[in-house]
């Protein structure tokens, strides 16, 4: 398979890092594409434990060149941090190893400010967001004032922009009680990382280009999950940017064409952190347990997720969206030794039967979950590497999935570890 989209077919958490990981082996170039350091992969390889945020997955693999594409918002300084965290785990990162798009936006301090002081002065506008400035930093790019990487080259163009952003900005802080912003400070902090930054500036669009024409392989690495798409999750309780996979393309400047194959990443039950909707969640033991066993707690923030049973109906509808090819499915063994399954198939509204979630957030939050219960299994398929490992139960569980959700299951994950994983044929 030549160039493969990863996307996160849920709310986010579903497993990402580790597949990226297992393909980025088979890959020559690992880009992401949109979002930020709200994103938070864990690779496990070799029994060391790599987190990150900002960084492509790719660079913990040598050989391999890690792109930070313009769809992505980039806080400067959390990337020179975790650039210092990952080479004191003995990585090699250097501008042969990492490029970041020239027209990528960069996520300044009053960004995250003002995403902070949103979500906690104002319940009305709260989202649960992870603080990180993502949502500020992408109105300002679309609103035509953001400070993009290349503005770093030269100092009348970055102070320029710095102007331009803080008329708009030190208005609003007015509004929200925040001091005005210390424009030299802010001018004086850009200048510093402006050449540690521009050491990786690359047209990212020309490059991949080249790269597909000289045959190299691309995987696209999406970060968050297709209910956090600004479009079509669950508004307003959604992350800022496009999430599903067609951003790809648009996320680092090649064609839609360029895409080969769309791997959905989905878990075997459903997590959300944050507010919003969410059809199937527990509140009762299984909630709980479907927590511990499977240490729900977020790799960004800390925060503890919500859980609930496998939601069918949504995974079909973010399948069509992101135009999946194939799921890999993670995390079954946390469904070990449940008696009994629930996967839900449809909701009710008002006395209807609906196959699909509807777009209104009031809507959304009344549909009561229609489901259909399968049969648990007791045996562990925690480390199963071959299908043929599987206990019957877990094998009609997963095809009943692939039934439901109206998309093949091409990979099977059984743990962290990376090999732990079932190519299924
Ligand atoms: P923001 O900070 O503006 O993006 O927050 C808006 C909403 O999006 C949710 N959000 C997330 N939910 C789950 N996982 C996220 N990141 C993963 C992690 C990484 C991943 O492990 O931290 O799977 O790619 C993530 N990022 C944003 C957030 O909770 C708000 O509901
Ligand atoms: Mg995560």
């Amino acid at each position: 398979m030549a160039n493969v989209v990863v996307v996160g077919a849920q709310w986010g958490d579903e497993g990402k890092g580790k597949i990226v990981d297992w393909l980025s082996e088979r890959a020559d170039v690992v880009a992401r594409f949109q979002g930020g350091h709200n994103a938070g992969h864990t690779l496990v390889v070799d029994g060391k434990v790599y987190k990150l945020h900002a960084l492509p997955s790719g660079v913990v693999r040598g050989g391999k060149l890690s792109v930070i594409g313009n769809g992505v918002v980039l806080d400067p300084w959390h990337l020179l941090q975790e650039i210092e965290t990952i080479r004191a785990q003995g990585v090699d990162i250097s501008p042969e190893t990492l490029m970041i798009a020239e027209n990528t936006p960069l996520i300044l301090p009053f960004h995250g400010e003002l995403d902070r002081a949103r979500e906690t002065q104002n319940s009305v506008a709260k989202i649960g967001t992870t603080g990180r400035g993502i949502g500020p930093c992408y109105e300002d790019k679309v609103g035509r004032r953001v400070i993009r990487v290349a503005d770093l080259a030269d100092d009348a163009t970055l102070q320029m922009r710095v102007d331009r952003a803080l008329v708009h900005h030190n208005a609003l802080r007015a509004g929200l009680g925040l001091e005005p912003i210390d424009r030299d400070a802010l001018v004086a902090q850009l200048r510093e990382i402006a050449p540690r930054i521009l050491e990786f500036a690359a047209p990212v669009w020309k490059v991949l280009n080249d790269k597909r024409k000289a045959g190299k392989r691309i995987l696209f690495e999406g970060a968050q999950g297709a209910l956090l798409d600004v479009d079509f999750g669950t508004y307003p309780f959604v992350t800022s940017s496009n999430v599903i996979a067609g951003q790809a393309a648009t996320g680092v400047g090649v064609g839609p064409g360029a895409i080969d194959f769309v791997l959905g990443i989905v878990k075997a039950y459903t997590t959300r952190v944050g507010e919003g909707p969410f059809p199937t969640e527990l509140h009762d033991d299984d909630g709980q347990r479907l927590g511990e066993r499977g240490r729900e707690f977020g790799t960004t923030t800390g925060r503890k997720r919500r859980c609930g049973w496998f939601d069918a109906c949504l995974l079909r509808q973010t399948c069509a969206t992101s135009g999946v090819n194939g799921i890999a499915l993670t995390k079954l063994d946390v469904l070990d030794g449940f008696e009994v399954l629930k996967i839900c198939v449809g909701y009710e509204l008002d006395g209807q039967y609906l196959d699909y979630l509807p777009t209104a957030a009031e809507a959304q939050a009344r549909c009561v979950p229609v489901y259909e219960e399968m049969p648990g299994w007791s045996e562990s398929t925690e480390g199963a590497r071959r299908w043929a490992d599987l206990p019957a139960n877990a094998i009609k569980y997963v095809r009943r999935v692939e039934e439901l959700i109206d998309c093949p299951v091409a990979l099977l994950s059984t743990s962290p570890e990376r090999d732990d994983t079932i190519l299924v044929t």
